[in-house]
């Protein structure tokens, strides 16, 4: 087969002291690190829309990356095929083992759905020839219910029953390709699930149309023998102006109340916690103590934009905390999927894998400073500490075990009269210690 990226080679491990744009500085995938290899800790997954479909258009303008990969029309089914052809070359040279995808991504989407799903089936015959031939998985699955203007108003929250009966279709099949792919979790973001204004819109409605929707989507998928995760991705804003997923606490609430909680975990997004208010670590840490931390789509935002920008990450304090909560959550049922994009100006081939091996090497290396941050203890000896009038004093584990009562918390308050300041928080002390580990040598 005619190699796509022909001036790239195999991306090679070279460490710390390497000046070589195309080369790993950090990401060394054998490396053990508290006792799993850093491939192991870190499933990293290609998603086929941003770097085999985005050309760096935007409403201003049009695309500047050529994403055609040799075919000779755009939007064909060879062309499709030149994608999956790219998209495994890259994977290979990068040493990624996994991918996801939207089912438009794999090919285009026709008039009807009928011709639509037969596309989907010759692809995903041929995507699984090359999986056989790699060993490259598939992270996860999921249907796009929010580009067709058939969604304008939503998949699961439509107010037609016509549409939300293609959404339906569209989750089902996504579901069949899921399972027929062998991946790990099937997602839920719901790109035009929320509103733009109250003033047409029946909030209960939609809201418990979604969950039915994901109920259908949990039985079939059992019934057809996926077993993996089915996650959701929170996002608070953009496209829609409310979307019902604002953060990981609240969707965490609706599958609660709809039942779904067993079958549902969190696919969290960096850039989608900034747009929610929050820190990337935030959302990883609400997720995580409620055992609902699943897999991570791993980029990163800009603070003076209120929009998502899917950049590739680079900032090393935050893939550092993301790490550590990944650490101390035991690891990811999923992955970490680069749903991240080149800028605009970076239009070149070289650009797509300079993207990746900075999103990989931020990663590894916040993974090796997280396992620094919990071998050096001081973090967790701290917050062990600043809790132990809970687990050191009779009334303390009275609280925890849920068996005090108002009355004689009052009566030990009353005895005391006032009780002494609490110890200091010790934040910059702390913060202190984060930076000691992160740019000691
Ligand atoms: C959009 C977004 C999606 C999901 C999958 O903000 O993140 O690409 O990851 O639908
Ligand atoms: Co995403």
């Amino acid at each position: 087969m005619k190699e796509i990226f022909a001036n790239i080679p195999v991306i090679p491990y070279e460490g710390p002291n390497s000046k070589n744009p195309l080369a790993f500085h950090y990401y060394d995938a054998n490396k053990v690190i508290m006792g799993k290899t850093m491939k192991e800790h870190l499933p990293f997954a290609m998603a086929w829309w941003h770097n085999l479909c985005a050309t760096g258009a935007d409403m201003f303008g049009r695309g500047t990356a050529d994403k055609s990969f040799g075919a000779s029309e755009v939007g064909t089914m060879s062309h499709a095929k030149a994608k999956v052809d790219a998209g495994f070359e890259f994977m290979q040279k990068l040493g990624i083992e996994y991918f996801c995808w939207h089912d438009v991504d794999l090919v285009p989407e026709a008039d009807d759905i009928n011709e639509t799903n037969r596309r989907l089936d010759e692809i995903t015959d041929y995507i699984l020839v090359k999986m056989q031939e790699t060993g490259i998985k598939c992270l996860w699955g999921t249907a796009n219910m929010f580009g067709n203007p058939r969604f304008m108003n939503g998949a699961g929250s439509t107010n037609s029953v016509d549409v939300y009966c293609f959404a339906a279709a569209q989750v089902k099949k996504a579901l069949e390709l899921t399972v027929k792919l062998g991946g790990r979790g099937y997602v839920f973001w719901g790109g035009r699930e929320g509103y733009e204004t109250l003033l047409n819109t029946d909030v209960k409605l939609e809201q418990e149309n979604i969950a039915n929707l994901m109920r259908m989507a949990v039985e079939y998928g059992r019934s057809i023998g996926f077993t993996g995760d089915f996650y959701i991705e929170p996002k608070p804003k953009e496209p829609m102006k409310h979307q019902y997923d604002f953060d990981a606490a609240t969707a965490i609430g609706f599958l609660k109340a709809h039942g779904l909680e067993k079958d549902f975990k969190m696919n969290i997004e960096a850039n989608h916690a900034t747009l929610a208010g929050h820190t990337f670590q935030h959302e990883l840490r609400i997720s995580a103590i409620n055992g609902m931390l699943g897999s991570i789509d791993a980029n990163q935002g800009d603070l003076l934009l209120g929009w998502d920008t899917d950049e590739f990450p680079c900032n090393v304090y935050d893939a550092t905390m993301c790490m550590y909560e990944v650490l101390k959550a035991g690891g990811l049922t999923g992955g970490f999927n680069f749903d991240s994009k080149n800028r605009r100006p970076s239009y070149t081939q070289e650009d797509m894998f300079k993207a990746f091996i900075l999103g990989m090497d931020t990663f590894a290396l916040g993974l090796i400073k997280a396992a620094a941050i919990i071998e050096d203890g001081r973090l967790d000896q701290f917050v062990k500490n600043r809790y132990a009038s809970y687990s050191t004093t009779e009334l303390g584990k009275k609280i925890l075990n849920k068996t005090s009562t108002l009355e004689e918390l009052a009566a030990h308050a009353e005895q005391l009269g006032a009780p002494e300041l609490p110890d200091s928080g010790n934040q910059e002390g702390l913060q202190h210690v984060v930076n000691d580990i992160l740019f000691r040598n």
